[in-house]
């Protein structure tokens, strides 16, 4: 089975400290409509031509005003050349996912989240996740929990 040319989207598990980490940032979606009051990694779809590096920047910066730091991946189970490593967003889109820490301004939803929540480890799961990003939170706190 071969699900040729998933689009590429990246995703941000933003913690407050790379090394320590101790609380998870949850944006929740105004859009589209079927995922909209779901809460989400941030990010979004890479464009043509620029990295996923680029990707995770501009769209840190476009959705929530601020610039960071990537660190780690946190890998997922998709196998081959593009999406080696993302997780599976439905059958269309191959996510990507990395940590990061914020190094300026303060994160604000600025154009597709309406409300953002920095979650406690232990409060992880107190907001309802959209279906796609719950493994990936799954394997963010297994990740959070072994340092
Ligand atoms: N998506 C799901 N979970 C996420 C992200 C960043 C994105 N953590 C889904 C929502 C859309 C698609 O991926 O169907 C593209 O995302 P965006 O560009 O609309 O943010
Ligand atoms: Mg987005």
């Amino acid at each position: 089975m071969t699900d040729v040319s998933r689009r590429l989207v990246v995703g941000a598990a933003l913690v407050d400290d790379l090394e320590r980490p101790t609380r998870l940032l949850a944006a929740r979606r105004t859009e589209p409509p079927a995922l909209a009051g779901g809460w989400e990694l941030p990010g979004g779809k890479v464009e043509p031509g620029e990295s996923l590096e680029q990707a995770w920047h501009r769209e840190l910066a476009e959705e929530l005003g601020v610039q960071v730091e990537l660190g780690d991946r946190v890998p997922g189970p998709l196998r081959g050349d593009a999406e080696e490593g993302a997780w599976p967003l439905g059958p269309s889109y191959a996510m990507h996912v990395r940590l990061a820490v914020v190094v300026t301004g303060e994160p604000q939803p600025l154009d597709e989240h309406d409300a953002l929540r920095w979650l406690p480890v232990a409060q992880l799961y107190d907001v309802g996740w959209l279906r796609d990003d719950r493994p990936v939170i799954e394997a963010v706190e297994r990740w959070i929990t072994s340092r």
